[in-house]
């Protein structure tokens, strides 16, 4: 996403920039930044509204330089940028666990198969640690072969433990052995992995409802895999349908060149990334920093 609004940037400057542009040659280049800007996953109706304000600036109007014709098209994509970063309400997890009154501080871990859930739960095992934060996981995928062989092989290397029931079993019940647990061994969190469903696949979404509805949880969080592109929306507003979730953590954005994926989760479901997961490591987990992220669009 970044190189390319740096280049159609480049490319509008130099047309505005040689004179003054007619109601309808803009048009023509608006349209092309459109598609531009939709080819690099940023959400349509951001697209749509960013495209206005820069027309909305540019018309009937002599560029001197093309660095003024620059700074509007930045100035308006930051714009647009910072009012959906606003519409986000700050969320700390850390502290949220440590001013948690009554233990355990249930976590609940949901997204489709595949975007990362299982291993978040093992970096916030370990993020939680980090922070002096015990924690226990529960097995809740009890449903794709080897997952409760997989889970337990991060419980045991972060020296974590691990609640599980055999395959096939209730994870409402699983998730609520780990809540009892936690209640009986003073432990701070529960973090709570569930099984890979296809956002379209109504009883797999029923399944998560009963577990929230069991559990209750004090967090969910939705797991979005950055690489899903445009997908991720629909993906988000089901998951947002069915289980509220407070937040959510994008997997993969070490792979991810876009970054699109950032700006249509939030614009689509109001919730903040809480952190963003950059590898395969336990402390791959970053906070999700809004300047950074503002400052690396026009490097
Ligand atoms: N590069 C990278 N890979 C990740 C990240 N998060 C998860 N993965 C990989 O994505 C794959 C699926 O992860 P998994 O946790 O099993 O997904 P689940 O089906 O949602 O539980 C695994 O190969 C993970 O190592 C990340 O932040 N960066
Ligand atoms: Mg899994």
């Amino acid at each position: 996403m970044l190189d390319k609004i740096n280049n159609v940037v480049s490319n509008l400057s130099k047309i505005a920039v040689e004179k003054q542009i007619s109601e309808k040659e803009l048009d023509i280049i608006i349209e092309n930044l459109k598609i531009d800007l939709l080819e690099s996953e940023i959400p349509f109706n951001l697209v749509e509204k960013i495209s206005e304000n820069i027309k909305k600036h540019m018309i009937d109007r002599k560029f001197s330089r093309s660095d003024e014709f620059k700074e509007i098209i930045k100035n308006e994509f930051t714009k647009s940028i910072v009012e959906i970063f606003d519409k986000v309400e700050d969320v700390d997890l850390i502290n949220l666990i440590k001013t948690n009154k009554d233990n355990p501080f249930k976590i609940l871990i949901v997204g489709i198969n595949g975007s990362g859930k299982t291993t978040t739960v093992a970096k916030i095992g370990y993020l939680l640690k980090e922070n002096n934060i015990s924690s226990v996981i529960v097995a809740g995928d009890t449903f794709r072969s080897g997952a409760i062989e997989q889970i337990k092989e991060h419980a045991d290397r972060l020296n974590l433990k691990l609640i599980s029931q055999e395959y096939g079993s209730d994870p409402a019940a699983v998730a609520r052995d780990g809540v009892e647990y936690s209640k009986t061994h003073n432990i701070d969190a529960v973090i709570i992995d569930t099984s890979g469903r296809v956002q379209t696949n109504n009883n797999l979404m029923q399944e998560v409802l009963k577990i929230n509805n069991v559990i209750n949880p004090d967090f969910t969080i939705f797991i979005g895999d950055s690489l899903a592109g445009n997908d991720l929306v629909s993906q988000a507003q089901e998951f947002f349908k069915f289980t509220k979730f407070n937040g959510s953590i994008l997997t993969k954005v070490d792979a991810d060149v876009k970054g699109g994926a950032i700006l249509s989760i939030l614009s689509e479901s109001s919730k903040p990334i809480i952190y963003i997961g950059t590898g395969q490591e336990y402390k791959d987990l970053e906070k999700f920093n809004e300047e950074r992220f503002l400052s690396g669009l026009f490097q």
